[in-house]
Order: structure tokens, then sequence, then C-alpha cells
């Protein structure tokens, strides 16, 4: 065994969130070590370089006697009940008070609590629509000329924005169910809880425990913004204060969105008082929609003008590989929604997209499925899809799941399956990489896959020779 020594920090994770911790611990001058349960660790010889004289473990976390460690931080990819870690959820650090596994936002929470002037946090959480929401919010305030520092899941990580935005008067943080799960106390002043499906179910196990780590996010918050057409996202709390969107006209004060006005389409409301006519909007869909009242919601509750709010929501184009528009071409839309990686947002994606259409969908689908039933697709597919084009290890499961509702064809890989679609399409079609799946059997990222796509369509539709 070897042992981690006394008062010192063992941070687990040589990946962006570990380094980030190593960073912050190094600048407090506080005693760590490192720890990795792959045997060869992606980030080790570059993390030795950099921290020649910290120890790092790599290999089964059992392997270490963790009594007399302060405390364990873990990466937020690497999951509580890993063999080794037993016991240490339901001992208290003495400092804090908290439990002694925790993860890098709890030692944000802890950094800003010692600050003079901590400056507020705004938080973001949902299956879908985080980095949106959080970097509309983020474009809010530093429209209303406030110093913001943006990041969390997104990004820079939270322990890398107290450095390096020390002045920052708002911290607005995406927080995946995995970073909050580990935080006992978030304490934000302003929270959102989006939505909740299906996701990452190989990890939590069941809806109700991925729920349950979504809605620490409520714990000593301020104000909460939550979804009223989805009751999963409402608090356990009565007494937390809660503002709502919904995608219908609002009742009372609701964030929400109006019936259609002869030649103006819908607008954006709040209760009675219209505020943007959203054809006013860029980004495009009743999804989007939703996101702009959630952040318009967040950013009342921390006072920024609606003038600054709305300007942002007319300029905002969208992130990339989010129903990205990639290529129109011969009436057909080729169209990159890679970050789709959940059944949720697939669904948000075919329903956003499917009305719009003069012809069909060829959706692009599978990759690794984490445990998540495929069938919710099927209606909305039988509705507007032409033919599904799986790949991918869960490829399979994600084609038996809807073949009784829509023609599907299965590849190993998204290739393939590209030059599939490029066979059967039809003018007024739509062309989408939405997988419902991880990326990570087939590609190193949502990023990369969507990039291969993007590459592919310029190259092979647009006849675009991409400089390298
Ligand atoms: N590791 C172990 N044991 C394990 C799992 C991982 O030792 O059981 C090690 C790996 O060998 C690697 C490191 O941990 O060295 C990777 O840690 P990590 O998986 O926590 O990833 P990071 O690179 O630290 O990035 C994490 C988030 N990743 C995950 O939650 C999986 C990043 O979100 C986040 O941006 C970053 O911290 C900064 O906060 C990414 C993500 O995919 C974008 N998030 C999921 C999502 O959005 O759905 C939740
Ligand atoms: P997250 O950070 O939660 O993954 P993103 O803003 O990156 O959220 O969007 C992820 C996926 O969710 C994209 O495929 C996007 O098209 C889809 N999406 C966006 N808004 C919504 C919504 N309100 N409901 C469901 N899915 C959505």
């Amino acid at each position: 065994m070897i042992e981690v020594p006394e008062d010192t920090t063992l941070v687990v994770g040589l990946g962006v969130s570990g380094t980030a911790i190593a960073r912050y611990l190094t600048r407090l001058g506080r005693p760590f070590m490192m720890a990795d349960t792959r045997s060869v660790p992606p980030g080790l010889a570059a993390f030795q370089k950099a921290y020649p004289q910290v120890t790092v473990h790599y290999g089964p976390l059992t392997e270490l006697d963790l009594c007399k460690a302060r405390e364990v931080v873990l990466s937020p990819g690497v999951d509580p009940r890993t063999p080794g870690l037993e016991g240490l959820a339901e001992s208290l650090n003495p400092v804090t008070g908290e439990p002694r596994l925790v993860g890098e936002i709890a030692l944000f929470r802890h950094a800003l609590n010692k600050r003079t002037n901590p400056g507020r946090v705004a938080a973001i959480t949902g299956s879908n629509a985080k980095s949106t929401v959080t970097t509309l919010l983020g474009d809010m305030a530093r429209n209303a000329g406030i110093e913001v520092a943006v990041g969390g899941n997104l990004g820079t990580p939270a322990l890398d924005l107290l450095h390096e935005y020390s002045q920052s008067a708002l911290f607005v943080l995406e927080l995946s169910s995995f970073q909050l799960e580990m935080t006992p106390r978030l304490e934000a002043d302003s929270v959102a809880f989006l939505n909740l499906s299906e996701d990452h179910l190989d990890r939590h196990g069941s809806l109700d425990a991925y729920r349950r780590a979504k809605s620490s996010i409520f714990r000593g918050a301020g104000h909460a913004v939550v979804n009223a057409e989805d009751p999963l996202t409402w608090p356990d709390d009565p007494a937390l204060s809660a503002d709502e969107f919904t995608t219908q006209p609002p009742l009372g004060r609701q964030w929400g969105i109006s019936e259609p006005v002869s030649g103006e389409g819908a607008w954006l409301m709040h209760g009675d008082e219209a505020l943007l006519a959203c054809s006013r909007m860029k980004l495009k869909g009743r999804h989007h929609q939703a996101n702009a009242l959630a952040a318009l919601a967040m950013g009342h509750q921390l006072g920024l003008p609606m003038k600054a709010m709305l300007e942002v929501l007319e300029r905002f184009e969208g992130l990339p590989h989010r129903c990205e528009v990639i290529a129109e071409v011969d009436g057909v839309s080729w169209i990159n929604d890679s970050k789709g990686t959940n059944v949720g947002a697939t669904l948000a994606a075919i329903n956003g997209l499917g009305p719009t259409l003069t012809g069909k969908l060829i959706l692009l689908a599978g990759g690794q499925g984490k445990g998540a039933d495929f069938s919710p697709l099927g209606e909305p597919l039988s509705r507007y899809a032409r033919r599904v084009l799986t790949f991918g290890i869960d490829g399979p499961r994600l084609a038996d799941a809807v073949r009784k509702r829509v023609s599907v064809s299965e590849f190993a890989d998204m290739n393939e399956a590209l030059e599939q679609a490029r066979r059967i399409v039809e003018p007024g079609d739509c062309v989408l990489l939405s997988p419902a799946c991880a990326s990570l059997d087939q590609f190193p990222s949502y990023i990369a896959r969507g990039e291969t796509f993007r590459r592919w369509v310029l190259a092979q539709v647009s006849g675009q020779i991409e400089e390298s």
C-alpha cells in the first residue's frame, strides 16, 4: 500500500479538471498527490514535466492508503463509487466540515468564500442546452458592462477562472451531473435546471439518481429558474423561490412564448410583457426560444438590464456542433448536431427541424449510447424522416429501437453512412448528424466527430477543398 501522507490532498484524474485542481493547490502551497486509475494515463508525461516534484500514482486506487489524506478531489469523469474510495464520502474533512470526497466545484466555492469580494455565481445544469444558456447569459452580462467569467463543464475549468479572472463580479458556470454530484453546497445566486432526459445512466444507474445529482445545484441557492413543462427540474424544497419558463403562453409571471401575432409570429414574453419577436432571434426553433427565456430569467434575477439581454438574443448565432448548418446545396441542407449526444437533444433537433422541411430528414445516429432507451425517437422519426442511417457501437441497438417506425440502414462508421446519405437524398431534404450518443467509440470527442462531418460535407458535397 502507498500511503497518502497526513494533510495531503489526493487529486484523481490527470485531465483538464485534475490539472486545474493541481494548479490551484500549487498556488495555495497545499501539499497534494495525483492519481489516475488508467495504467497509461494520457496526460502523464506532460504532467510530470510540469510538476516534477509531485508524486503520481497510476493504477487502481485500492493500492492507496487514504486514511490520513486531508481529502480526495475527483475529476468529474471519475465515479465516486470507484473501488478504493469507500467510506470517504461519509467521513468529514475537519477543516471544511464537508465530506472528504469532493470535486473541483467544492474547492471553487471554498475559494470564493475566502475572497473579500466573492462576486456572484450563476450556475446552469440540465441534460441539454447548458452550453447554449451559459454562453448566452455570459454574453448578456458582458453586454451589460459586467466583468464576467464563463466556464465550468464548458471551456475553462472553474478553478482556472478564479485565477484568470480574479476581478470578476460574476461567474457563470455550466455544471454537469458529475460535477454537481461531488458539490456538497454550491450557494449560487442564480441557478437554472433546464430539462431532464436520459443521459449518463451508465454512471448514475437510474434517471432518479441522475436527477438527484443535478438537483444538488439548488443547495443554498438564492434564486432558481426551472422548466414549467418538466416537473423533474423543479426543486424538492418548496421554500426556494423558482421562476419558470415555458414554450407556451405564460401563466402569471412565467417567461413564455405568445400565440402568433398576425404578421409578426410569436413573441418572447415575461408575464403579459412582450419582449422580442422570435423572428428577430438568429437562433431558430422552439427549443432555442426556451433557452433564450431561461437565460433572460436568470439575467433578470441577477439584475441585468433587459435591453442589453435582448441585444444579445438578436445577434447570437449559436455554438458550433449544435444544429449548425454546414452547407445548403441543390435544395438539401447538411446539418451538424454532433453535440446531440443523448436522446433528448436528438428529439429536440428532429422536432425543431422536421416541421420546417419541404422534404424529409435523413438522420445519421449512433455511437456510445450510455445505456439510454432510444425508442422515444421512433414516433417523431416516423413523421419527419426518410431514412435513419446508424453507425458505431450502439448503432444496432438504436436501429432495433426505431425500425418498426422508420426505414433504417446500418453502417460500420459515419463515413459509410454519409456516402449512403448522398445516394438517397432528395431536394428539400435535410441530412442531420444528431447521433443521440457519445462519440468516444470512434472519435476522440464530439468535436472531432462534428469536424469529420463538416470536412466530408464541404469536400464531397460543396466541392470545397479545405486548407490544412
Ligand atoms: N480517469 C481516471 N479514472 C476514471 C476516469 C477517468 O483516472 O475512472 C482519468 C483519465 O485517465 C484522465 C482523466 O481522469 O486522465 C480525465 O478526467 P475527466 O474524465 O474528468 O475529464 P477532464 O479532462 O478532467 O474534463 C472534465 C469534464 N469531463 C467529463 O466530465 C467527462 C469536461 O467536460 C470538463 O470540460 C472539464 O472537466 C473541465 O471542467 C466534458 C464532458 O464531456 C466536456 N462533460 C460531460 C458532458 O458534457 O456530457 C459531463
Ligand atoms: P449541453 O451543454 O447541455 O450539452 P448544448 O447547448 O451544448 O447543451 O446543446 C446540446 C444539444 O442539445 C445540441 O444537440 C442542441 O441542439 C440540443 N438542444 C439545445 N437546446 C435544447 C433544448 N432546450 N432541449 C433539448 N435539446 C436542446
